[in-house]
């Protein structure tokens, strides 16, 4: 039994149905996606994939090539077939943004959270919360990297410690500045992983291609301590050597002393750059 939505979260839920299930989730029913649904998800796909080849990392052009999604808004449950497959992840449709603990609980158990509205047509270039865009086309692709489908495992089962330690918005700042504006080395390149980039054609280029924004060697203490705006381009990127190294530099660290020792202090501004940190150059100026 659906019941309509009345109950905002902290972005208000725009979701048609409320969670009709105790974890958040519904039936993505995709028969209720209208024809311009699919022409506007059509020409989305059409914008941001002319940026993939240049712009994004190799691992993400191979899941996106995976998914087939060119022709209008895809069905879950054909993602799901391929992405099991692969990494042992699966999609589930939620109405819109879920409460930290449910979140946390659905990717602790390899199911990742995708919205199933799309963006109206004026919030083409900028929608304040995820929708299935934002989702599907920017997050699932690296959900067949081995190394990310790892670390989202392990950032679900991290959330309930960070919570209970007062110092959940440290936790988050990971995967802020990794799964949704990440940047990696690729050959002699930087490129995209980072949800929140690949998914904005504008942000694409910016996080790459801008000479002056700061980008610094992914650190995980340093992303913890630092700040970030949700409604702009970022002022910092963090950029891993590998996307293994995502995992190969937080599996072992107990985060319990670094929550200790930094939760009160006030964060890092983003845009800022530390005495003695060594901004990564490109294009021969300074970054
Ligand atoms: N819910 N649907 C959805 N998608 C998200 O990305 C999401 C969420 N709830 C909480 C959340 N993200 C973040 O606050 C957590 O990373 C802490
Ligand atoms: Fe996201």
């Amino acid at each position: 039994m659906k019941t309509p939505c009345t109950q905002t979260s902290k972005s208000g839920l725009r979701g048609e149905y409320c969670a009709a299930a105790a974890d958040y989730t519904v039936g993505q029913d995709w028969q209720s996606y209208s024809p311009e649904m699919h022409e506007r998800w059509r020409r989305l796909h059409a914008r941001q994939s002319a940026l993939v080849e240049s712009y994004a990392c190799r691992s993400f052009r191979e899941g996106l090539a995976r998914l087939d999604c060119a022709r209008g808004i895809p069905r879950f449950e054909d993602a799901n077939r391929a992405l099991g497959v692969a990494t042992g992840w699966r999609i589930v449709a939620v109405p819109g943004f879920i409460p930290d603990d449910v979140f946390f609980d659905h990717l602790a158990h390899r199911r990742f959270p995708v919205t199933r509205w799309l963006r109206e047509e004026q919030e083409l270039d900028y929608l304040v919360e995820p929708d299935v865009f934002h989702d599907f086309f920017g997050h699932v692709p690296m959900l067949f990297d081995p190394a990310i489908a790892d670390f989202l495992e392990l950032y679900g089962k991290a959330g309930a410690r960070a919570t209970a330690m007062g110092a959940l918005e440290m936790l988050a700042r990971i995967y802020w500045y990794t799964i949704e504006f990440g940047l990696v080395r690729e050959d002699d390149d930087l490129r995209v992983f980072g949800a929140g980039i690949i998914s904005s054609s504008s942000e694409t280029v910016f996080s790459i291609d801008d000479p002056q924004v700061l980008r610094l060697p992914f650190d995980p203490v340093r992303i913890m301590r630092t700040g970030y705006m949700i409604d702009a381009f970022q002022k910092t990127y963090f950029v891993l050597e590998s996307l293994p190294q995502l995992i190969e530099r937080l599996v072992g660290l107990d985060f319990g002393p670094i929550y200790e020792k930094w939760r009160h202090a006030p964060a890092l501004p983003a845009g800022a750059c530390l005495p003695g940190e060594a901004p990564i150059i490109i294009h021969g100026a300074p970054a």
